[in-house]
């Protein structure tokens, strides 16, 4: 029999999700009388996952998309990095029109294409996340042998985790980040909500051009931001393009969860320590371990850009924002501090001194409602919890109402 890699063995428990999953389930097993009745129904306000339809325009694209196939003058098969007219449309759209079709990489989104970047850099690479962050960026790191092996409640040896707290409005002090790492910064974050401003970006990206890092900027809910002075792309700062790779989603913009969909822009003047391009080498480990979107998900992204598109992303980004404000509001008349749900779908509520499995626990138990606790983001996390605002309408009002029970 062949050995376990190591690696997977280094790996802490079981994925957050999923384990958050199995508690619901658990609970669920053995509460079997609570299903049947709305008021103990269980509503999820924990995993981020979209829950609304997909809008008219974008739909028809997909439609359009699959209608494609069926005729031999319009069928295609692999489209490798990305149709040209997609990523032309991404550059136009989201970065004025900066990047050529050759920076831009259509994946099957963002995680996905997480995973695979890191291959970029390899065993012994020095990484670095915002504490809490999408817990992807760490496992995967631990995967690839980033990280060190041991693992403690203060995370894993070999990760260098920069707080992001209420003290420091939850952007990090950058002064521990050590030489030549690769820094996974994601804004508008995942889960704490908050958005970095231009000045936290400039900052954000002259320390990463003089400690020689590379960073992969998460701009998953890039769309989600209404402060219309908030940066959308690490690209709107000078200097980004020789420091940093954007990862982004039609997920939860047009509602592509399930249908899978995003990019990524590897800018040509991004170079390793010795002067390689990285933009060269993703072409090399893209073309080798992925083989192309799907052309129906990109038929529905084509449409997306469209400004019957753009104007159903911005509908439904406000749809979820709208559901934000009802939980947040609601944790805010018990006197819970929150952060987050303005410019993002998340919010990150406050619950001092306690242990935020437990309260995970204690809210599943008196509200029947799931969330995720903080802990699950990283050690600073330990005492928040994390409330997301993708449900229906009916479903977070309803939750909302019962987080009353906290009090
Ligand atoms: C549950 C910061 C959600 N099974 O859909 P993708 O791959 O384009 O984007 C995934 C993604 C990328 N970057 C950030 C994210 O927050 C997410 C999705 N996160 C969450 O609840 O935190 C869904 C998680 C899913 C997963 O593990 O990703």
């Amino acid at each position: 029999m062949l050995n376990r890699n190591p690696r997977i063995a280094a790996l802490k428990a079981g994925y957050l999700f999923p384990e958050i999953a199995r508690r619901r389930r658990e609970f669920a097993a053995s509460h079997p009388e609570d299903a049947a009745r709305p008021e103990t129904r269980i509503i999820s306000l924990g995993v981020g996952n979209t829950t609304e339809p997909i809008l008219p325009v974008i739909n028809e694209g997909l439609v359009d998309g699959a209608r494609r196939l069926a005729r031999a003058e319009t069928y295609t098969g692999y489209s490798d990095e990305g149709l040209a007219e997609l990523r032309e449309g991404i550059s136009k759209t989201f970065y004025g029109g900066a990047f050529s079709a050759g920076e831009i990489f259509i994946s099957d989104g963002a995680k996905c294409d997480i995973g695979r970047l890191q291959l970029l850099f390899g065993a012994g690479t020095r990484a670095a996340v915002q504490d809490p962050s999408y817990p992807v960026y760490v496992d995967g790191s631990v995967l690839i042998g980033a990280a060190g092996a041991s693992v403690s409640d203060e995370g894993y040896a070999g990760i260098s985790y920069l707080p992001c707290t209420a003290e420091n409005a939850y952007f990090p002090d950058l002064d521990p980040l050590p030489p030549n790492a690769l820094l996974y910064f994601c804004s508008p974050n995942n889960p704490t909500g908050a958005a970095a401003d231009k000045a936290q970006l400039g900052l954000l990206v002259q320390t990463a051009l003089k400690k020689g890092a590379l960073i992969i900027y998460d701009a998953a809910y890039a769309e989600y931001i209404r402060d219309g002075a908030l940066p959308k792309t690490i690209f709107e700062i000078p200097g980004a393009e020789e420091c940093a790779v954007e990862v982004n989603s039609f997920s939860k913009p047009a509602g592509f969860t399930g249908v899978r969909l995003g990019w990524t822009v590897v800018p040509k003047a991004l170079k390793y320590a010795g002067g390689e391009s990285v933009n060269a080498d993703w072409h090399r480990v893209t073309g080798t371990i992925f083989n192309g979107a799907s052309n129906i998900a990109q038929s529905g992204g084509l449409a997306a850009l469209t400004p019957g598109g753009l104007r159903e992303i911005r509908e439904l980004c406000d749809f979820y924002l709208g559901n934000a404000r009802l939980i947040r509001g609601a944790l805010e008349k018990l006197g819970i501090v929150c952060v987050g749900g303005d410019n993002s779908p998340y919010i990150w509520a406050r619950f001092p001194g306690r242990d935020s499995w437990d309260v995970f626990a204690e809210i599943l138990e008196k509200c029947r409602v799931v969330t995720t606790p903080g802990s699950g983001f990283g050690p600073s996390g330990r005492s928040f919890i994390r409330f997301s605002a993708f449900g229906h309408r009916a479903d977070v009002e309803e939750a909302a109402g019962r987080l009353a029970k906290l009090g």
